[in-house]
C-alpha cells in the first residue's frame, strides 16, 4: 500500500484541496486529509469521496456515437480511431463550410489545474486549428468582475485577502456567502471556526438559515434575494447620518464617493435611502439596519466576505461595487482583518507555469449567458453563425440559463462533441461522446482559487483503454490535423508538469512532489494594503490612481415578493459540484423545493408533494421540502438536477427539479451576467 497526495481539481470553490490517497493493487482504498497541509487548508466530503466518483459503474467507458435523435440518449460504442476521425472530419467540414468562428468552445472547468484544464485545453486545440467562438467571462462572477475591474483597474487581481488575516477581525459579515457548503476556498471554514472560538461575532446575510450559519453559531440576517443593494445604500445612509464616514479618508482613496453619497442621501434624486426606505424593499427591519451600520463602524476591524451569489442577481454589478464602498466608508478597506469588499479569490497563487491557450486573437466573442441565443440567432445580433459545439468539462445544456432554449440550440447544430465521465444532459445532446479520465488518473499541479499555496498529485491510478485524458484526446485530434508537434510542443504530460515546475517559485521540487503541497512565503496578505495605508505612494492602476466609484447605478432589484410571486434562489449543494453526481442515485440527485412551512400551508402543499414552479422563462416540477429556515416569500431550488434522465430524454419531458428551466438568458443590464438568484416564480401543487 502506498500513500500519495491527490486533489479533485474540480470547480467547487477550492479547486485545490489537499487530500491523501491510499493506493493498493490499482485501487484507491481511502482518501483522507493530507497532513502535510497542516490544520487549516482542508478538503471536504466531496474530495474524500473521490474514489467513488472514479469507480462509479455509471462512468462512460467507451467512445460513443449517437444513433437516435439528439437528446434521445441512444448511442452505440465505437472505437477511439473511428470517434477521433469523425470528430476531426466534423470540425474540418464545419470550418470549410461556415468559417472558423462557426465552432463554439462550450468547455468549462470540469477539470482545473496547470495542465489538465478542460477550458484551456479546448481553447488551445481550437485556436491552433484556426480559431473559434469563445464565451466571455463566467457564470460564476461576471458581474463582480465587471464592476471590480472598473473600481480597481489593473489591481483587481490583488484585491482579495488570505483567510489567515481573519485572526485580526473583530466582526465578520458573510454576505450571501455560505462558505461551509458553497466553498469559496479550502481555508475559510477552519479560519472562521477559529474566529468563532475566539468569540468573534459572525453575521450571515442570506435568505436561508444555512448550515454554515448553524455550524458557526452565527447570527442570521434574513433578506429577500436580489435586494442587497437596498440594504447597502441604507447602511451607507445610516453611517453618513451618524457622522461615521471620514470623508477625507475616503476621498484620499476613492473617486466618485461624493456622487454615491448624493444618491444615498437623496440629494441627487430626491429619495433618501433611509433604513425605512430599504426595509420595504429588502425585508430587513429599519432598527436592524441602524444597528448593523453601528456595529460595522464600531468593530475594529470588520471583515466583509461577499459570496458570489449577490452578484448573480439583477443588480449584480451594483452589489459588487457597494461592497467596496462599504469597506471604504467604514475604514475597513485593505487592512488585515478587514477586506476591500472584493471577491476573496483575488490574490495571486505562487508562481508556476501552466498550459497556454495559444493565439485567440481571431476568435469571435459571446457573453457566456447568451451562448444559446448566439446559436439560435447568429448575425447581426451575434458575431458568428455557430454550427458546431466542442464541450469538455462542462454541462452547459443543464447549467446554463433557460434549458428549453439550450435544447433548441443544441437541436439546431450540425455537429456537437463532448468529453465526459458521465452521460449528462449535455452529453445526451451531442453526436460524439469521448470518455474522459478521472482526477485520480492524471498528474497535475493544483492552483487554488484562494490561498497562497500549490498542490501536486501524481497519477494515482492507471488509465484503461476506456478513458483518456483531455490532453491525450486533443493531442490525437491535433495529430489528425498535422498539428501534434505544435499542440504538444514535443512534451509528454509528465514533461509538461516538469516544465511548469521549472518555471515556478518552488525551490525543492522533490519535496513538493512527495508531500503534495507548497506554501508561498506570505500567508497573511491583505489585498491592496499598501494602497490603503498610503494611497499617494502606492496608487492603483486606475485613471485617478484611486478606487473608482463611478457615478452610475446598476440597480434593478425586484424588491419584496408581491401577490402570488415568490423569489427563487438556486444555490449550490454541499454534497455536489454543480450538476455532478452522475454517480449518485437519482433520488439523491434530484433537488427538492425548499419552502417556508407557512407559505406551504397557505398553498396547500405538504412535504413530499410535487410542486409546479413557473417563471416567465419556463417551468419545472420538484418535490416539496418544508423549512423553517427560509424567508417567507422565498423558495430555494438548488442548481444541478439533470433536467431529464437520459432514458426519459427527448422533447416534451417536464424537467424535474432543474432550476435552469426557470432562469433567463437576458442577463444583468450592464454586463450581461447571469441572474440565478431572485428570479420571480409562482408555485402550486402539480
Ligand atoms: N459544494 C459546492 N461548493 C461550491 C461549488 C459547488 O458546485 N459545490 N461551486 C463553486 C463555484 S464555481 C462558485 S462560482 C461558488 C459560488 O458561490 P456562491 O455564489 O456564493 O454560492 P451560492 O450557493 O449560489 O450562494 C451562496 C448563498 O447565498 C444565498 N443567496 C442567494 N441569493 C442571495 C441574495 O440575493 N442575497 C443574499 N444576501 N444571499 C443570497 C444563498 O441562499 C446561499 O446560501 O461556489 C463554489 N463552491
Ligand atoms: N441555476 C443555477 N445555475 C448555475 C449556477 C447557479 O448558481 N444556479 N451556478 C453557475 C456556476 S457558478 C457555474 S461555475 C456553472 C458550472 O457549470 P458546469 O461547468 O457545466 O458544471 P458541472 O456540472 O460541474 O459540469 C462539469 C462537467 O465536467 C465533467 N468532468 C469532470 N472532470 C472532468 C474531466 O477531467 N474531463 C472532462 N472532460 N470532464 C470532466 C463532469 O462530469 C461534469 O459533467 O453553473 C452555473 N449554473
Ligand atoms: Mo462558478
Amino acid at each position: 500500500m502506498s500513500k500519495v497526495p491527490v486533489f479533485c481539481g474540480r470547480d467547487c470553490g477550492g479547486d485545490a484541496c489537499p487530500l491523501l490517497a491510499e493506493v493498493e493493487g490499482g485501487k484507491v482504498l481511502q482518501i483522507t486529509h493530507n497532513p502535510a497541509a497542516g490544520p487549516y487548508v482542508r478538503g471536504c466530503a466531496k474530495g474524500f469521496d473521490l474514489a467513488h466518483f472514479h469507480d462509479s459503474p455509471e462512468r462512460i467507458k467507451t467512445p460513443l456515437l449517437r444513433t437516435g435523435p439528439r437528446g434521445s440518449g441512444e448511442f452505440a460504442p465505437i472505437s477511439w480511431d473511428e470517434a477521433l476521425d469523425r470528430v476531426h472530419r466534423g470540425l474540418v467540414n464545419c470550418r470549410a463550410l461556415h468559417g472558423d468562428a462557426s465552432i463554439l468552445c462550450l468547455s468549462s472547468a470540469g477539470s482545473t489545474g496547470a495542465l489538465h484544464n478542460t477550458e484551456r485545453l479546448t481553447r488551445r486545440y481550437l485556436n491552433f486549428s484556426g480559431g473559434c467562438t469563445v464565451l466571455d467571462a463566467s457564470y460564476s462572477s461576471a458581474a463582480a468582475s465587471y464592476a471590480l475591474k472598473r473600481a480597481f483597474g489593473g489591481d483587481y487581481g490583488r484585491s482579495g485577502f488570505d483567510a489567515a488575516t481573519m485572526a485580526k477581525s473583530s466582526f465578520i459579515v458573510l454576505w450571501g456567502a455560505n462558505v461551509l457548503e458553497a466553498r469559496l476556498g479550502a481555508e475559510l471554514p477552519a479560519r472562521l471556526a477559529e474566529a468563532r472560538r475566539r468569540g468573534v461575532p459572525v453575521l450571515s446575510i442570506d435568505p436561508r438559515r444555512t448550515r454554515t450559519l448553524a455550524a458557526l453559531g452565527a447570527e442570521w440576517l434574513p433578506i429577500y434575494p436580489g435586494t442587497d443593494v437596498a440594504l447597502m445604500y441604507a447602511l451607507l445612509f445610516q453611517l453618513h447620518r451618524d457622522g461615521r464616514i471620514d470623508r477625507r479618508y475616503v476621498e484620499a482613496r476613492a473617486a466618485g464617493f461624493g456622487e454615491l453619497l448624493d444618491f444615498v442621501t437623496g440629494a441627487s434624486d430626491g429619495t433618501p435611502k433611509t433604513p425605512e426606505w430599504a426595509a420595504a424593499i429588502c425585508g430587513v427591519r429599519a432598527e436592524t439596519i441602524v444597528g448593523l451600520a453601528r456595529r460595522w463602524a464600531d468593530a475594529e476591524p470588520t471583515m466583509l466576505i461577499p459570496g458570489y451569489s449577490i452578484q448573480r442577481t439583477e443588480s449584480g454589478e451594483e452589489a459588487a461595487r457597494l461592497c467596496v464602498a462599504l469597506q471604504l466608508a467604514t475604514g475597513n478597506f485593505g487592512i488585515p482583518g478587514g477586506s476591500t469588499g472584493s471577491l476573496n479569490n483575488r490574490l495571486p497563487a505562487p508562481r508556476v507555469g501552466s498550459i497556454g491557450e495559444g493565439d485567440g486573437s481571431r476568435n469571435a466573442h459571446v457573453p457566456i449567458v447568451r451562448w444559446a441565443d448566439a446559436i439560435l440567432e447568429g448575425p447581426p445580433n451575434y458575431p458568428s453563425r455557430i454550427r458546431a459545439i466542442y464541450s469538455a468539462g462542462g454541462n452547459f445544456l443543464n447549467q446554463g440559463a433557460d434549458i428549453a432554449k439550450n435544447r433548441r440550440a443544441f437541436a439546431a447544430l450540425d455537429f456537437a462533441v463532448c468529453h465526459e465521465l458521465f452521460m449528462t444532459p449535455t452529453a445526451c445532446w451531442c453526436d460524439i461522446v469521448l470518455p474522459a479520465a478521472s482526477p485520480l488518473q492524471k498528474e497535475d499541479i493544483g492552483i487554488p482559487w484562494a490561498g497562497n499555496y500549490l498542490l501536486y498529485k501524481p497519477q494515482a491510478l492507471p488509465r484503461g483503454d476506456g478513458e483518456r485524458s483531455d490532453y491525450e484526446i486533443f493531442a490525437a485530434l491535433a495529430e489528425r490535423a498535422g498539428l501534434r508537434g505544435a499542440f504538444t510542443e514535443g512534451r509528454s504530460e509528465s514533461q509538461w508538469i516538469d516544465a511548469f515546475l521549472e518555471a515556478s517559485e518552488v525551490g525543492d521540487i522533490e519535496t513538493f512532489k512527495r508531500e503534495g503541497i507548497y506554501f508561498g512565503a506570505d500567508q497573511e496578505r491583505a489585498g491592496l494594503a499598501d494602497f490603503a495605508a498610503d494611497p499617494g505612494a502606492f496608487p492603483l492602476g486606475t485613471a485617478s490612481g484611486k478606487v473608482e466609484l463611478e457615478d452610475r447605478r446598476w440597480t434593478a432589484w425586484k424588491g419584496a415578493p408581491g401577490g402570488e410571486a415568490f423569489l427563487l434562489v438556486t444555490p449550490k449543494r454541499m454534497d455536489r459540484v454543480h450538476s455532478q453526481g452522475g454517480d449518485y442515485p437519482r433520488a439523491v440527485r434530484e433537488n427538492r423545493l425548499e419552502i417556508n412551512v407557512e407559505d406551504a400551508a397557505a398553498l396547500g402543499l405538504a412535504a413530499g408533494d410535487l410542486a409546479l414552479i413557473e417563471s416567465v422563462t419556463g417551468k419545472t416540477t420538484a418535490e416539496v421540502a418544508l423549512s423553517g429556515s427560509i424567508v417567507r416569500g422565498v423558495v430555494s431550488l438548488p442548481e444541478g438536477s439533470w433536467f431529464a434522465e437520459p432514458s426519459a430524454g427527448g422533447e416534451g419531458a417536464l424537467p424535474a427539479g432543474a432550476s435552469n428551466a426557470l432562469t433567463s438568458t437576458e442577463g444583468t443590464l450592464e454586463s450581461r451576467s447571469c441572474v440565478m438568484h431572485g428570479v420571480a416564480v409562482t408555485v402550486r401543487k402539480a
